[in-house]
């Protein structure tokens, strides 16, 4: 247990969480760095040098005080921030009733963005609509944006007759071809190297499309996240890269998952400008992504960003934090919480209330509940009706192989 001691004094330095359930949590206060810390370089231009600074500090707007500050400021005026706001309590709201269903058997599976809500939300209202969306299961906020009726999502999540992977994929792992956002794989990573092949493809194209991609601190920890940043550094495609760091892969600590410097600065490595951006901090995300994504399109190559923030929830309806964690854990997080900061924010400049606030809330509140019950009209987990038997053989293979054909043909189906 000696390493526990290490552990508390530096965080990054070796693989052990700082602290454990019964434990205090103290991150020391409110983050240190303040917008305007950092300057915003010129993104045709910015080399991986000059953002060595980025990669090692904390790129804010929002201060403290709910202020935007700093020329990272991305000017949003007040329409698109109340957007925002809303395809965040949406998210949030969704996410809630969501796990209700599973606690009550109506979903087999679900896993939340709670604390994350800002992370896919602020990137994708910041890029194009044919941009390429490669997300992880923490990013179906991106949907939201893109257009997504709920009703579809919840079908999805019960694998009922609607569902448009037909119960093909565990729930959350959702597919939304009309709003270029690509089926969530279960096994975690494997979409960054697609971000960068299709980005690669999109660069021969001469086509102005954009692909993002999202995996978590402990997905960095594998190959995948490897091969992606060596491909996008060699061949410098319009890529931009998030690693999310929200401090935990299910019950283990993002420490094991680095060998002592931040995330962002691996990039760094591979020749790409690198950023650590407060992953609750909607205007920062906004901001970079934005910088990014002019960047990509400029001819410039790949941005890779880590995305600093706090997983407040649990890793899915299977976990369980309180054994690995203080359970005030989230509470403590310097970053505070993502939907609050951008409500303060928003109050602060005179352009929402309470009032409105809780207005909002209900109004949402009602459309989850239409939607869920409109979906469980096309059939719920415990009784159906489900997609028909023979789906498993259809819609994944233009030709259908041999040995499949050979199989369907043994069920009769
Ligand atoms: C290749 C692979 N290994 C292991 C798993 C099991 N698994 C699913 S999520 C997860 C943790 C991922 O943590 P992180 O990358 O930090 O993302 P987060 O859940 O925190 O968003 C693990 C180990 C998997 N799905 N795929
Ligand atoms: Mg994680």
């Amino acid at each position: 247990m000696t390493d526990r001691l290490t552990a508390t004094t530096a965080p990054y330095s070796i693989g052990v969480p700082p602290f454990r359930p019964g434990e205090e949590a103290d991150f020391g206060g409110v983050f240190k760095e303040q917008p305007g810390d950092l300057w915003r370089p010129d993104p045709a231009t910015c080399t991986s040098d000059d953002s060595a600074p980025h990669a090692r500090g904390l790129l804010r707007v929002l201060n403290d005080a709910g202020e935007a500050k700093g020329e990272w400021d991305p000017k949003l005026d007040a329409s698109e921030l109340i957007q925002g706001l809303e395809y965040m309590m949406r998210l949030r709201i969704f996410d809630d009733r969501m796990i209700k269903m599973q606690r009550t058997g109506k979903l087999s599976f679900y896993m939340r963005s709670f604390g994350e809500e800002a992370v896919a939300i602020a990137q994708t209202m910041a890029l194009e609509n044919q941009d390429w969306i490669f997300p992880s299961y923490r990013q179906p906020g991106a949907q939201f944006v893109r257009g997504r009726d709920m009703v579809s999502m919840i079908c999805h999540c019960i694998g009922n007759t609607e569902d448009n992977v037909r119960g093909r994929q565990m729930p959350v792992h959702y597919t939304y071809k009309e709003g270029r956002f690509i089926s969530i794989s279960s096994p975690v990573g494997t979409q960054f190297s697609q971000a960068v092949g299709v980005a690669m493809a999109s660069a021969y194209q001469k086509k102005d499309e954009v692909c993002i991609s999202w995996l978590g601190d402990g997905t960095s920890a594998q190959g995948d996240y490897h091969y992606a940043l060596n491909f996008a550094s060699t061949f410098k495609p319009p890529v931009i890269l998030n690693v999310v760091n929200n401090q935990w892969a299910i019950s283990t600590h993002a420490n094991l998952a680095t060998g002592g410097r931040t995330f962002a600065e691996r990039g760094l490595a591979y020749d790409i400008p690198s950023f650590r951006v407060d992953g609750n901090d909607f205007l920062a995300l906004y901001s970079i992504t934005k910088w990014a994504r002019d960047r990509a399109s400029a001819g410039m190559g790949p941005t890779h960003i880590e995305v600093y923030t706090y997983r407040a929830g649990a890793h899915s309806s299977s976990d369980d934090p309180s054994a690995y964690r203080p359970n005030d854990e989230a509470a403590c997080w310097p970053g505070g919480d993502p939907i609050q900061r951008l409500k303060d924010h928003l109050v602060l400049i005179g352009e929402w209330d309470e009032e409105k606030h809780e207005a909002l809330a209900q109004k949402i509140d009602d459309e989850v509940m239409a939607a869920y019950k409109e979906a469980c009209e096309f059939g719920d987990l415990a009784s159906g009706p489900y997609p028909p038997a023979s789906t498993i053989f259809t819609e994944v293979y233009e030709t259908v192989p041999w040995h499949i054909q050979e199989q369907r043909e043994e069920l009769g189906k």
